[in-house]
């Protein structure tokens, strides 16, 4: 009997049928961060540093430096990764041409070549305004601003990414997740608690105020950033308190954002209470980072059953958001999401309505018991399985790949 098939009867004793998760998963869209591929760099023709609290650490050479190598080096990451994909941008990887054009008067023809790239690579589309990264961002404030012409000028970027987000649904015929993130905050103990968010209420009720249709709007929120360590004007509570009175807008739950302790994977079923949906960036805080690569370690495993067994596959929108600069740049995106994919699949092999009746039943060491024996159960049988229906490397095969390609093409780079 070959692996597989031994996998198959295992899980049927349990009374899981693996054909079937496999299945689910092919379905399950995954919003691959372009931003992995170049640092968080963008194309903008003034070039500024990376800002706003945020940091890709290490140089590994190659890099993609324009708009054609990142896109080269998407599909390349996304031949290695099963499944279904979509593609998530900020606004500063507006392909302008070579002319400058400000933050707030983009339109979107400077992201006609990026549908074109989904049409073809038949992705979806994310979108982010971009609130870093810019002069006027420069005191590590934006849409909460004390100075109105600053704010404004953010406002505008914020409507005109609406507009874009709006198009860029039209072009495809399907939504978009527009996702607001601001780095605003203060390096030490703020006079004013209460006075930037309630400036940031006002400038989000103006970005909002335009209907759109096909566009998925939500509001990331963060504890804190480098160098904005003391407070944070877009908190937890108040992005979520936001969303709550704002219909169509959503709160976006990063799973680097929290306390350390403080899991999203239990935030997801009590929002899902009250939200028709949920966006996610998936990442992995190590330490005062919140971006590192993600791997297939317990809490994402418990975010992927969440989504799972809360029969919220289609409610969860579920998008990745790591950057590293320290290894391969393909290998750190095939990794994050393969691992996610892994995480998924580990959760729809899971019996959940018998371990939730153990629960129901007080048969607490039972439940410990089985949910123990479940993690050795034959889970590698069936991912290799479904790489191979889903026609991409299975297992460490893959790095191979992404080694050429780095020796071809990456290593060329100077
Ligand atoms: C920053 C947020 C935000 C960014 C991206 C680039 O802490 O997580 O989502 O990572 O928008
Ligand atoms: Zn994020």
């Amino acid at each position: 009997m070959n692996l597989f098939d031994h996998a198959k009867q295992k899980y049927e004793q349990a009374g899981i049928d693996a054909e079937k998760a496999m299945r689910t998963l092919a379905n399950i869209p995954i919003s691959i961060h372009c931003w992995q591929g170049d640092d968080v760099t963008g194309f903008e023709v003034s070039g500024e540093a990376l800002s706003g609290g945020i940091q890709a650490t290490g140089n590994y050479p190659g890099k993609a430096r324009t708009p054609e190598e990142l896109m080269a080096d998407f599909e390349k990451a996304a031949s290695l990764i099963p499944g279904k994909k979509r593609i998530n941008l900020h606004a500063s990887y507006a392909i302008t041409g070579g002319k400058m054009v400000d933050r707030d008067v983009l339109l979107p023809e400077h992201f006609k070549l990026w549908v074109e790239f989904a049409q073809k690579n038949r992705l979806g589309i994310d979108f982010n305004p971009t609130f870093f990264s810019h002069p006027l961002a420069k005191d590590g404030l934006t849409l909460s601003h004390p100075d109105a012409t600053v704010r404004e000028f953010w406002i505008r970027h914020g409507i005109a990414c609406r507009r874009i987000a709006a198009w860029i649904a039209e072009q495809l015929e399907s939504p978009v997740l527009n996702n607001l993130w601001i780095p605003d905050g203060y390096k030490d103990i703020p006079a004013d608690r209460r006075g930037p968010r309630e400036r940031l209420k006002r400038s989000l009720d103006a970005i909002y105020a335009e209907k759109h249709t096909g566009v998925i709007d939500s509001v990331e929120s963060k504890v804190f950033g480098i160098g904005v360590e003391a407070y944070t004007v877009g908190s937890s509570e108040f992005y979520i308190s936001y969303a709550a009175t704002h219909p169509g807008v959503y709160p976006l739950l990063d799973n680097g954002h929290y306390h350390p302790t403080e899991m999203v994977s239990d935030k997801i079923p009590a929002l899902l209470l009250f939200f028709d949906k949920l966006p996610l960036h998936v990442t992995r805080g190590v330490r005062w980072d919140s971006d590192h690569v993600v791997i297939f370690e317990d809490e994402i495993r418990e975010i992927a059953k969440e989504i799972v067994r809360n029969d919220a596959l289609d409610r969860v929108l579920i998008g990745l958001d790591f950057f590293d600069a320290s290894i391969n740049r393909i290998a750190a995106w095939v990794i994050g999401c393969r691992s996610m994919q892994k995480a998924l699949l580990y959760a729809l092999l899971q019996p959940n309505s018998r371990l939730k009746n153990l629960q129901d039943e007080a048969r607490y060491g039972e439940l410990m018991m089985l949910h123990e024996e479940l993690k050795t159960y034959p889970f590698g049988a069936v991912w290799e399985a479904y790489c191979e229906q889903e026609k991409v490397p299975v297992d460490e095969l893959w790095f191979t790949e992404a080694e050429r390609y780095e020796r071809d093409i990456l290593s060329k780079r100077t």
